[in-house]
C-alpha cells in the first residue's frame, strides 16, 4: 500500500491494548523499584491507562491480571473504565503467584491444587462475562526443574484436561487465547514451551482456542514472523503480547530492541489478512526504570511506527519481483518501506484524529504526572502485579 490516504485510515482502526501491570511498580528478582505516582487500585491503573488512550487515541483498551486486580464488582470497573473512556481487555489469568503452585498449577501431580487453579480459570470466565471481555489469556508458569521430577506426558494430560474444561465453559463469543514461553521460572521442562505444543492443544479444542504470541518467549534467534505466518495461515493467531528482549523475558519496551524484528511481524500480519480485531495487539511489558505512563505510550508509538512501514510495502511490487525471483528487487521493496520514516505520517493523522502530534510532549504539559504524584503520596502503591 503506497497511498498514504489508505495508510492513515487503515491505522485509524489499529488498536493496542495496554496492561494493568505496566502501571504498577516493577523490577528483577533483585530489586523492585518505587516510582512516584504509582497507582495504588485497579481503578488508579485505569486511569492510567486513560491518559494512554488520551493521547495516541488508539489504546482504547486495559487487560487486567486476576486477582492482581482483585475488586469486589467486575461489571462496576468495566463502567469505571468506560466512564473514562476505555474498555477492559483481556483477563489475564494468575495461577502462578500462590505457595500451592510451586510443582505446577492445572499440570500439578496433586488433583486438589489442579482443582484450584481449573476453578481459578473458571472464575476469571465470570468476570469476563462481568466485563464483556472476550479473551481471555492463559500462561502457565507450569514445569519442572530436574530431569526425573515429573512424568512430562502425564502432565501434557492433566493440562488437556483443564483446557477442555475452560474451552466447554467460554460464552459464544469468548475465546481464551493460549500463550507459551520457553522457560522461566521452570528451567528444565516447560509444559507450554511454544508455538507448536500450543498449536497442537487449541487444535484441538476448536476456534474458540487460539495462539498468543508473547514476542519475548523464545530462543534468542527465532523467527517470529515465521510463526506468525504459519498460525495466520492456519487461522490460530488469537493476539500479541508485545514487549522487546535483548536476552531472555526482558519485558522491555516493544520496538527498543529490535524495531526491524517488530516491522517484520508486522508485515506477515498485514500480508496475512491479521489486521483487524480477531487478532488482539497487547502490550506485556514492565517499565523498571522509566516512568510509566510515558513508556506505554512510547510503545504504542513504536507499534504503529511499525504497522505504518509495513503498510507501506508496496505489495504488488513485492509480489512481482518475488515471482520474477528478483533477490535483490524483492529486498530492497522490502527495506525501502522500512526505511521510510513515518513520523510526519504520524503527526498528520493524529492532528487528523483531534490530537497531539507529539503525545510524548502532550503527556508532559498535561500535568497529569503531578496531580498524581501529589494526590498518591498516602497508601500503597501496586506492585507487579498487586
Ligand atoms: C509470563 C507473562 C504472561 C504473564 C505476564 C505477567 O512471562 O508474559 O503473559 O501473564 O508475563
Ligand atoms: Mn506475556
Ligand atoms: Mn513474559
Amino acid at each position: 500500500m503506497t497511498d498514504t490516504k489508505a495508510v492513515k485510515a487503515a491505522l485509524r482502526t489499529q488498536h493496542i491494548e495496554t496492561p494493568s501491570w505496566a502501571y504498577g511498580n516493577s523490577g528483577t528478582r533483585f530489586k523492585v523499584f518505587s516510582q512516584e505516582g504509582v497507582p495504588r487500585t485497579p481503578q488508579e491503573k485505569i486511569d492510567d491507562a486513560a491518559q494512554v488512550h488520551r493521547f495516541t487515541g488508539v489504546a482504547p483498551r486495559v487487560a487486567l491480571h486476576i486477582p492482581w486486580d482483585r475488586v469486589e464488582d467486575y461489571a462496576a470497573l468495566a463502567t469505571y473504565a468506560r466512564d473514562r473512556g476505555v474498555r477492559v481487555g483481556a483477563i489475564n489469568s494468575n495461577v502462578f503467584q500462590d505457595n500451592d503452585y510451586m510443582l505446577g498449577s492445572v499440570t500439578n501431580p496433586d488433583p486438589a491444587v489442579r482443582k484450584k487453579a481449573l476453578n481459578h480459570l473458571l472464575d476469571c470466565v465470570d468476570i469476563m462475562d462481568a466485563t464483556g471481555s472476550r479473551d481471555l489469556k492463559l500462561w502457565f508458569s507450569d514445569g519442572t526443574n530436574y530431569p526425573g521430577q515429573d512424568d512430562i506426558r502425564a502432565r501434557q494430560d492433566r493440562l488437556a484436561e483443564a483446557l477442555a474444561a475452560v474451552y466447554e465453559r467460554l460464552g459464544d463469543e469468548q475465546r481464551f487465547l493460549l500463550e507459551y514461553k520457553l522457560f522461566e521460572p521452570a528451567f528444565y521442562s516447560t509444559d507450554v514451551p511454544d508455538w507448536g505444543t500450543s498449536y497442537a492443544h487449541c487444535l484441538k479444542l476448536g476456534p474458540k482456542a487460539q495462539v498468543v504470541v508473547d514476542t519475548g518467549h523464545h530462543a534468542p534467534g527465532t523467527n517470529i514472523e515465521f510463526i506468525v505466518a504459519f498460525l495466520l495461515r492456519e487461522g490460530k493467531l488469537g493476539g500479541f503480547d508485545f514487549n522487546s528482549r535483548f536476552y531472555a523475558d526482558d519485558d522491555l519496551m516493544v520496538g527498543a530492541a529490535d524495531p526491524f524484528q517488530l516491522f517484520r511481524i508486522m508485515h506477515e500480519v498485514i500480508q496475512g489478512g491479521g489486521f483487524s480485531d480477531e487478532i488482539a495487539f497487547m502490550l506485556d511489558q514492565c517499565h523498571n526504570i522509566e516512568p510509566k505512563i510515558p513508556g506505554q505510550i512510547r510503545s504504542v508509538m513504536n507499534v504503529q511506527e511499525a504497522t505504518a512501514k509495513a503498510l507501506l510495502v508496496d505489495g504488488e511490487a513485492l509480489r512481482s519481483a518475488q515471482q520474477a525471483g528478483d533477490v535483490l528487487g524483492a529486498n530492497a521493496v522490502f527495506m525501502d518501506a522500512y526505511n521510510t520514516d513515518v513520523r510526519p505520517l504520524l503527526a498528520e493523522l493524529r492532528e487528523e484524529m483531534g490530537l497531539d502530534p507529539d503525545p510524548m510532549a502532550a503527556y508532559a504539559r498535561s500535568g497529569y504526572f503531578e496531580k498524581i504524584r501529589d494526590e498518591r503520596r498516602e497508601g500503597q502503591a501496586a506492585g507487579w502485579g498487586a
